[in-house]
């Protein structure tokens, strides 16, 4: 009889890290869907490029984003909110494509989380120098459904964080094809990203580019 211990299903296709209560660390989850992954970013950026939004208050986002889903995350000076219109183009986002949602529901499913849809997916891309202070996802509607995040390209120094802005937090390195749920207790964590130290990654150059699926509306 063959033990077939490790091909057997998604469940043991990477090593996992618990960082608390309801955060998992999937270590490399996406490298088996990568080419699938960067085929969609390319067509998502063609038809809505990345763009530095402008925060309520009237600075300019280092970090560059755009969105594909039924939903998209904008910023402007009226505030954070979630659009079904990109409001450069004003068109729709681009649809959420299969290896987004297909990747994210096993994802949250192997930390617990069954019947995850998301309608929402940010994408967030670094250049050396980006970085994301502390905050709170709380622009969704409900904080039941877990978020994950998917990194790619150059690795970034994740801060996880408690449940005050100054709670320490802790330090994450999350690198090319780890991917994270965010749920339960952990949900509303402050969290954010360290500035991105300089790097070239052989698919992404000089970038990181991340991936938060939402169930938004
Ligand atoms: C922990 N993005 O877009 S993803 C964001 O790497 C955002 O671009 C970061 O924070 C990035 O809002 C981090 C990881 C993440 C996302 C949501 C969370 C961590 C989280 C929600 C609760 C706790
Ligand atoms: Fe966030």
């Amino acid at each position: 009889m063959t033990m077939n211990l490790f091909e057997d299903s998604a469940l043991c296709r990477t090593w996992r890290e618990e960082l608390c209560p309801g955060a998992v660390v999937l270590r490399g989850f996406a490298l088996e869907c990568q080419t699938a992954i960067l085929a969609a970013l390319h067509e998502i950026t063609a038809k809505a490029p990345f763009r530095h939004m402008v925060t309520p208050g009237g600075f300019r986002m280092s970090v560059a984003m755009t969105n594909c889903g039924a939903c998209g995350w904008v910023s402007d000076r009226s505030g954070y909110r979630y659009d079904a219109l990109d409001i450069d183009s004003g068109q729709p986002w681009p649809r959420m494509p299969e290896v987004f949602l297909n990747l994210s529901q096993e994802a949250a499913a192997s930390a617990g989380f069954q019947s995850f849809e998301p309608d929402a997916c940010l994408i967030n891309s670094y250049q050396p120098g980006a970085r994301m202070s502390l905050h709170q996802d709380k622009n969704e509607r409900d904080f039941g459904p877990p978020i994950v995040s998917i990194s790619l390209g150059i690795p970034a120094v994740f801060l996880f964080g408690g449940f005050r802005r100054d709670d320490k937090p802790m330090r994450v390195s999350l690198t090319h094809g780890d991917v994270v749920v965010w749920g339960g207790p952990a949900r509303l964590r402050y969290h954010g990203v360290m500035p991105l130290k300089a790097g070239l990654h052989a698919l992404l150059g000089e970038h990181r580019v991340n991936l938060t699926l939402r169930k938004a509306a």
